[in-house]
């Protein structure tokens, strides 16, 4: 069947890989293949990847003079209007290809930003979105600015008052985007406090919560244990706000379980940091399920790359099960799945689609949260010696000296519990 032409064309791009080392060849190679991915999710027709090994980066143009100036006579031959770098590229070399090549240069994280942009759908995503841009922004600020010293300088016409306008202009800039900053993340602020108010009753809940790496079908597995439908795509960054919804796991024990959004390798971590509600679920869960897509070659990549920014947000310690899904994919002799079973001690293998072993994955669940709790304690100042010894039985989340004592939040063991219960406090929200 034909398609019905669509009104307005795709953009038509190359992607850049740089590859530094010749031995990280195929992992430039994945890396590509993803953006061609990002790329079509953010509706761009990719016509051709080239992959430059390099030795360093260019710090002017980050690639070499001669491979822009083939790039550019292919793009001319191609109609292709602009190249995607799978790098970050700093703004002044973005801007000095198109100075000096006329070529629009795009980086990876810039893609990214689009397809959230394009993805979020309520008030608190777009206000996260928008934070995320604005960070994103501000270093970059001058890539729009500079030009206007330049052009003053050639004109060699600049007295010196004038000298110096874009670097006046990008003061202004950064004020405003600085200002605009506060205001989103304020916003956000009153948005959460809202939210923390309606889910009051909820706090005694425990909690699970979905991460993983995009597209391994975290919302999948929600709608199957929830009954929901939330939207559930094979594109990357399907999902960009988190969902929470109450569930009953086992005999009368009331879970609350949230989707998030995914992460993905190369992502610069202070765009996660601006999910604030999806790294609130995190930060709040006592049990993660880690999702990972076994029917893809490079899950254990992907693993590696969760793992990364879970660290980087400080959510590492909290307790996962590490859930491959999709087996209903690997065909009838489950070879991954024998190899990953000795290798990932503890982890559980489901189909989000089929449902094969759900069951199973909620009940490792309801006993894991069963093992542990997640407690507020406070500590004097004289108890040093009981909070060195929590390391020995618990999972020290946070840590925060008040002037009332040593405030921690912990996930202990039952049969420890006798040693801290003196310190626990009630839960203020
Ligand atoms: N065959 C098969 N496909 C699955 C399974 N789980 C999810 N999928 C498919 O994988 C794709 C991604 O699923 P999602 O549930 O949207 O994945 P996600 O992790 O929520 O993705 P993001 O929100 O984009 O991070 C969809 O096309 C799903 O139909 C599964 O168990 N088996
Ligand atoms: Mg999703």
């Amino acid at each position: 069947m034909e398609s019905i032409p669509t009104t307005i064309p795709k953009p038509r791009a190359f992607l850049i890989g740089v590859c530094l080392d010749n031995r990280e060849y195929a992992k430039s190679q994945r890396s590509i293949d993803e953006l061609e991915r990002l790329a079509d999710t953010a509706e761009i027709e990719v016509v051709e990847k080239f992959i430059q090994n390099r030795k360093v980066i260019d710090k002017t143009t980050y690639v070499g003079k001669g491979f822009l100036e083939d790039i550019k006579t292919k793009m001319e031959m191609a109609d292709v209007q602009l190249v995607i770098f799978d790098n970050e590229i700093a703004p002044t070399q973005a801007r000095n290809i198109k100075r000096d090549y006329d070529i629009e240069a795009l980086d990876r994280t810039e893609i990214i930003l689009d397809i959230f942009h394009k993805h979020a759908k309520t008030k608190e995503a777009k206000f996260e979105v928008r934070l995320a841009e604005l960070k994103y922004q501000l270093p970059r600020l001058k890539k729009l600015w500079s030009h206007l010293d330049r052009e003053r300088g050639a004109s060699g016409s600049v007295s010196g008052a004038s000298r110096g306008m874009g670097e006046k202009q990008i003061e202004i800039d950064r004020r405003i985007v600085k200002d605009e900053i506060r205001f989103v993340t304020h916003e956000l602020e009153r948005i959460m406090t809202q939210k923390r108010t309606q889910r009051k009753s909820r706090e005694s809940a425990k909690k699970i919560c979905l991460v993983g790496y995009t597209n391994a079908g975290k919302s999948s597995l929600f709608n199957k244990i929830t009954g929901e439908n939330v939207l559930v795509e094979d594109k990357l960054f399907a999902t960009l706000d988190s969902t929470a919804r109450s569930l009953e796991l086992g005999k009368g024990e009331n879970i609350i379980i949230s989707d998030t959004i995914g992460f993905i390798s190369n992502l610069p971590h202070n765009l996660i940091a601006s999910f604030r509600a999806t790294l609130k679920d995190i930060m709040d869960a006592d049990l993660l399920l880690h999702l990972v897509d076994i029917s893809d070659d490079n899950c254990e990549e992907h693993i590696k790359a969760v793992n990364e920014v879970l660290k980087e947000i400080g959510a590492d310690k909290i307790p996962a099960i590490l859930t491959f899904n999709k087996i209903d994919l690997l065909g009838e002799y489950r070879v991954r799945e024998e190899i990953f079973v000795d290798k990932y001690k503890g982890s559980v293998f489901v189909s989000a689609v089929t449902g094969e072993n759900v069951d199973y994955l909620l009940k490792s669940a309801s006993d894991k949260l069963n093992q542990t709790s997640r407690y507020n304690l406070l500590f004097p100042f004289e108890e040093q010696k009981s909070i060195a010894n929590m390391h020995e039985y618990a999972i020290i989340i946070s840590k925060e000296f008040t002037d009332y004592g040593v405030s921690i939040t912990a996930i202990v063991n039952k049969e420890n519990l006798y040693k801290v219960e003196k310190f626990i406090i009630k839960d203020q929200l």
